[in-house]
């Protein structure tokens, strides 16, 4: 019998580490044989949703062809992986009422601590004012008030970060 299909929706700051988790989650399920596909926001940006800005309408029309393509795969069986910093709570919440099998992930580290990390230099960017409309800097971040699971990064390694995802994918029904 075909598996069933569900969106694993990764929301967070810039550098919280919505990518880092979400490859190591995504490595795992294949291994076990599971059928994958992955969302990754700056990587969509180059192809699906090229173009687009980072006002809130853009932001908006980013996350909701995201959710279209998410919706298609999940509903043919596909675990699909999105990773986004998809900061408005709404359009998730539009999102994950189209799809149905939706589990988000709040990638939760401190707007200090991403700071900090600053693995691409763009906070620092932002804070010169180089980059506008920059999440958390210039631009808002929403959270989710009831996400299925929450990631600590500051808190968790890494590995127990992944198996909090796994676990509760488990513990939802989704393996
Ligand atoms: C936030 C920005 C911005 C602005 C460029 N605000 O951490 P990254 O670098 O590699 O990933 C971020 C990515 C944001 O794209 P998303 O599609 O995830 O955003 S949204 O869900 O809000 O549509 C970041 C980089 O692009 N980036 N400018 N102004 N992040």
């Amino acid at each position: 019998m075909e598996h069933k299909g569900v969106t694993i929706w990764f929301t967070g700051l810039s550098g919280a580490g919505k990518t880092t988790i979400s490859k190591q989650v995504e490595a795992k399920l294949r291994e076990q044989g599971y059928k994958i596909e992955v969302l990754d926001g700056d990587i969509v940006r180059t192809n699906l949703t090229k173009g687009l800005g980072f006002s809130k309408e853009d932001r908006d029309e980013n996350i909701r062809r995201i959710g279209f393509v998410s919706q298609l795969l999940t509903r043919n069986g596909v675990i699909v992986i999105v990773s986004a910093i998809s900061p408005y709570r709404a359009i998730r919440e539009e999102v994950r009422a189209k799809i149905g099998n939706f589990v988000e992930v709040f990638v939760n580290a401190p707007l200090a601590v991403c700071e900090d990390r600053d693995v691409k230099g763009l906070y620092k960017k932002a804070r010169a004012g180089e980059i506008k409309m920059f999440t958390g800097i210039s631009d808002p971040y929403e959270p989710p008030t009831n996400p299925e699971i929450e990631c600590r990064t500051d808190l968790e390694e890494l590995d127990e970060s992944v198996n909090k995802v796994l676990q509760g994918l488990e513990k939802l029904g989704y393996l």
